[in-house]
């Protein structure tokens, strides 16, 4: 009889008509072969071997380089189950819509059968995908992001238990293109793009849109979120998830060197993208990763923000719209050094600094194994996780929010994750550098109505012992002129100290109406430079700056009418209530 997998794969065919059919097995040879066919047909090609070896370059169809939050859909049977934070059908007319475009979409082609773990092999919070794709560049990203092929097999056996995400490029036309995810029937469907967070559904459709709905379900928490420990001087080691919005800083948080000017600290790198939470033995917040590699932000990355993710870049990557030096090496804005005096764009054309265009595209990205990070966490594999003492929700904004403040407790934790907003970036396709709210920067990610998510947030804080302290950060403040005020990336682990401070009971703050924030003698500046003046900035509370913050968030919680929370309601008005006093 036909397994569960066999059946579905059988049908899919029959509907999509691929040339051939090939069931991955996640071998070296099997993922060498998809690289030789892709420098065959010229989808793919070779960097540098000497510099970069077994590194290529892929360029996608230039309407296609970020997620598409406007063809994103949530298809709950219920329009309220899937909330103002998504677009909604019915599962009936996404299926009439969506499937046509799947009618015979990959004649010509082979038809990729990729099963996948997300979480490590052996841990018990782990779960299984399959994602069926006619792109060989999604098969084989998909072996670097997941633990993919007989892995996945063994675990599966003959069970139906899977996550089915099926995935064609398409004619990659916008006019035609869509990511809609059942989370009532595990399945997703995504056609017309070869996008990363469009395309590899191991990532954003499964570990976040349907593993928030699962985790409601299940009472565990899907997280947008990076996951580090800090070992201090003294041995002891803390672990910390930080959830900011894309191309907020998490890969470059996760795998932060300490300065030289703080000795003795360091950090590990468990997750810079994702975490999957769950209530431990314990009773503590344990966390795993569910990747096996970064999805990682292309420019801005160099030996001095970032050497970290310098180092494991360097081979077995993939990267996607960076520009090409004459010498075959990958190139982006920000990279050390000077810039090429003439290179290749991510677009293919010839290109100059001249130019007055980027040279990459500002969400060219890397595809690059975990494994192979310098500051790899030893436990980032271990079954049951890591034990979260702490959590950031860190946004993007040029004024008002302070560096880094404590909540009161949990539930006020929450309102501060639910208020979150962030000033956008190109890791989707709409205008860049707009405040918009961004709560527990998931808003594109939870596959459910985000009032029912802060209640299952709430209820989760009851739930946990020694419940993780919440802390809001931004790295983004900036001076009247326009300059960052904090100089960020490895310096940020002076606020990291603070935040574990906090954790143990050994840093001072000071109560303000928003949270405790940190008096300037609590953030060390040593070696910085940021005058007394600076800090005072980044660490001041303006009252009148979050009366009228406070006024927006009203507005924004009213959008979820009765889905959202009382307590929610009534965190903002005791905020209002200290700002007036
Ligand atoms: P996704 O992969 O999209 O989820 O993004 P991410 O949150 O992992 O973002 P990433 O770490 O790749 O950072 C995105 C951009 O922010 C890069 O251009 C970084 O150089 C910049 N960045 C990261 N950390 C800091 C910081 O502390 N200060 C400043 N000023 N910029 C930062
Ligand atoms: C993000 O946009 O948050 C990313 C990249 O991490 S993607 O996987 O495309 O969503
Ligand atoms: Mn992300």
């Amino acid at each position: 009889m036909a397994t569960p997998l066999e059946q579905w794969v059988e049908e899919t065919a029959q509907h999509t008509r691929p040339k051939n059919i090939h069931w991955c097995d996640g071998s070296e040879a099997e993922y060498n072969k998809m690289i030789a066919d892709m420098l065959a047909s010229g989808t793919m090609l070779e960097l540098n071997q000497k510099a970069y070896p077994n590194c290529y370059l892929h360029r996608s169809d230039p309407s296609d380089v970020a997620r598409t939050e406007h063809l994103t859909f949530v298809c709950t049977s219920a329009k309220e189950d899937a909330g103002p934070n998504n677009n909604w059908m019915t599962p009936a007319d996404a299926k009439e819509k969506v499937g046509k475009l799947f009618a015979g979409a990959m004649q010509g082609r082979t038809m990729y059968v990729v099963p996948y773990i997300m979480g490590p092999v052996t841990s018990p919070f782990s779960q299984l995908g399959v994602e069926i794709t006619d792109s060989p560049y999604v098969a084989a990203s998909m072996r670097i992001m997941t633990r993919m092929g007989k892995a996945a097999l063994d675990r599966l056996g003959a069970s139906g238990n899977f996550v089915k995400g099926l995935h064609s490029l398409g004619d990659l036309s916008p006019e035609r293109r869509f990511i809609i995810h059942f989370p009532e029937e595990r399945l997703i469907w995504s056609v017309g793009s070869g996008y990363g967070g469009n395309a590899l559904l191991g990532k954003k459709c499964f570990a976040l849109r349907l593993g928030s709905f699962m985790a409601r379900e299940e009472g565990w928490l899907a997280e947008h979120c990076l996951i580090l420990g800090i070992e201090e001087p003294s041995g002891r080691t803390t672990y910390i998830a930080a959830a900011f919005p894309s191309a907020c800083g998490k890969t470059n948080l996760a795998m932060l060197i300490p300065p030289e000017s703080q000795k003795g600290y360091k950090v590990f790198t468990v997750g810079d993208d994702i975490a999957w939470m769950h209530i431990g033995a314990d009773g503590r917040l344990w966390a795993i990763n569910p990747e096996a590699g970064f999805f990682g932000v292309a420019p801005g990355t160099n030996y001095k923000t970032n050497p970290n993710v310098m180092e494991t870049i360097k081979r077995n990557s993939i990267f996607t719209n960076v520009a090409l030096t004459p010498d075959g090496l990958p190139w982006w804005e920000g990279l050390d050094g000077d810039p090429p005096a003439n290179a290749i764009d991510w677009q293919g054309k010839p290109w100059t600094p001249q130019s007055g265009t980027k040279g990459a595209h500002p969400n060219s990205r890397f595809t690059t194994p975990a494994s192979q990070c310098p500051s790899i966490s030893p436990h980032w594999e271990d079954p049951n996780g890591v034990p979260i003492s702490a959590i950031l929700f860190g946004g993007r904004r040029a004024k008002l929010v302070p560096l880094v403040y404590q909540s009161f407790n949990w539930q006020h934790g929450v309102f501060l994750g639910a208020t979150m907003a962030s000033e956008t970036t190109a890791a989707a396709t709409s205008a860049v550098g707009v405040v918009r709210r961004d709560p527990m920067a998931m808003l594109p990610f939870c596959g459910y109505n985000m009032g029912d998510y802060f209640g299952h947030w709430l209820a989760m804080g009851k739930r946990i012992k020694q419940a993780p302290l919440i802390f809001r950060t931004n790295w983004f403040r900036q001076s009247q002129e326009g300059k960052f005020l904090w100089p960020g990336f490895g310096e940020n682990l002076r606020v990291l100290r603070w935040v574990i401070g906090r954790v143990h009971q050994e840093a001072g703050a000071v109560e303000t109406p928003i949270g405790y924030v940190p008096r300037p003698q609590d953030i060390d500046t040593n070696g910085i430079a940021v005058s007394p003046t600076m800090l005072q900035e980044l660490l001041a509370v303006d009252r009148e700056g979050w009366i009228e913050a406070s006024h927006g968030q009203r507005e924004f919680l009213d959008k979820f009418g009765d889905r959202m929370p009382r307590e929610i309601w009534q965190e903002n008005e005791a905020l209002e209530q200290r700002l007036k006093r």
